[in-house]
């Protein structure tokens, strides 16, 4: 691949190779037809990408290609509670609304993420959580939220985040977080019951990580995962989907195939769908020419979707960020060194590269469920 290919030809190439391929697929006139959006629609999925809202408002050029290749958005961060209410009682919806407005001009589709995540805790909350009140504040981070944000430009929200963590030594797997030392594993389901309160309409996700690979904590946390669900949908807890995040990465953590698509059909089978909600790939060493890393990247993807994507189950992807140039892989410490993670995507240019094609092409293997 020519990394001076302008975006559109290059995804022209694709769906040529495609067709070569001897996969039937029907040919478009207009090459700006085919993107992310497009080919996971043919395939009854969504495309989504995490943005921030000061990348959408300064950069035009990339605000365009958020809005050619995403079916959906996430806010990276703008909705989660320690940005939304800094100020007890004083919400600050505007940087999230920014990013509700740039949807809607666009057309795109929202998911909310997320309302209860240990790493976003307000300051004064952190203070408050165990005493009597305490819940009361999480009632009403969560009412709030879904009041101005559970209507139909959201698909989906994330109620609660990684709530999963095995190394923290208790029997369930549970995360021993600010919120289970409050208020016990009950927060888990008091969660999901409040906002089905609050937005009826909205399908409830809980989002996890750590579950992608085969070494012996992933095995636990997909096992605890399983159990949770197990339980909060015998007791018949409002939960519609569970969030894969999928944050990938080069370090030759073991892969298993069957692990992956059992424990998604495992998922399925009890009555959740499944959105891989972050994707994206961590690189190792970002001083190796660049066919070889962008070689690399691409057949991490591919090897992940291509299990993920043949599970029914699955309704769509979301990558942390769509372009290199907005990632939290690439640290400013790493930027200050002028090294780039390239685990996007669309690199630093916004071009394409060969995990573009690795990621349609997986989209088009997607047999109809
Ligand atoms: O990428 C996000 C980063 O910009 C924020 O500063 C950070 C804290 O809000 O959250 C990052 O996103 C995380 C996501 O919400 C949950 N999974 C892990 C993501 C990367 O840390």
């Amino acid at each position: 691949m020519s990394a001076a290919l302008p975006r559109r030809d290059f995804l022209t190439g694709v769906f040529g190779s495609v067709l070569a391929a001897g996969i039937a697929v029907p040919m478009r006139s207009r090459a700006a037809d085919l993107t992310l959006k497009k080919a996971a629609q043919t395939h009854e999925l969504f495309w989504g990408a995490a943005v921030q809202h000061m990348e959408l408002a300064r950069d035009a050029t990339f605000a365009d290609l958020v809005a050619e290749q995403c079916a959906v958005i996430v806010p990276e961060w703008e909705m989660k509670w320690a940005a939304i209410e800094k100020h007890r009682g004083k919400p600050n919806f505007a940087q999230a609304d920014a990013i509700v407005r740039f949807a809607s001009e666009h057309g795109l589709k929202l998911r909310g993420h997320t309302l209860i995540w240990h790493r976003s805790i307000p300051e004064w909350a952190k203070d408050i959580l165990g005493q009597p009140g305490g819940w009361d504040a999480v009632a009403t981070h969560i009412a709030a939220m879904l009041h101005r944000y559970g209507d139909s430009r959201f698909i989906h929200w994330d109620v609660l985040n990684e709530v999963i963590e095995p190394n923290d030594g208790r029997d369930d797997g549970l995360r021993a977080s600010p919120f289970l030392k409050a208020f016990g594993p009950d927060y888990i389901p008091l969660s999901l019951t409040l906002a089905r309160e609050a937005a009826p309409g909205m399908r409830l996700y809980i989002n996890e990580y750590g579950v992608d690979y085969d070494g012996s904590v992933e095995r636990a946390r997909r096992a605890a995962l399983l159990r949770l669900v197990d339980t909060l949908k015998t007791e018949k807890v409002p939960l519609d989907g569970i969030g894969i995040q999928g944050h990938l990465r080069l370090d030759g953590s073991p892969f298993s195939e069957t692990a992956l698509s059992t424990f998604l059909r495992d998922l399925a089978s009890h009555g959740v769908r499944i959105t891989i909600t972050e994707l994206d790939v961590r690189e190792g060493d970002l001083k190796m020419p660049l066919n070889i890393r962008d070689t690399r990247v691409a057949d991490e993807v591919r090897r992940y979707l291509d299990v993920a994507l043949q599970e029914p189950a699955v309704e769509g992807i979301v990558s942390w960020g769509l372009s290199d140039r907005y990632s939290w892989r690439t640290t400013p410490a790493l930027r200050q060194q002028g090294l780039v993670n390239r685990g996007l995507p669309f690199d630093d240019a916004l071009r394409p590269k060969a995990v573009t094609k690795a990621i349609v092409a997986a989209l088009e293997r997607r047999r109809p469920g």
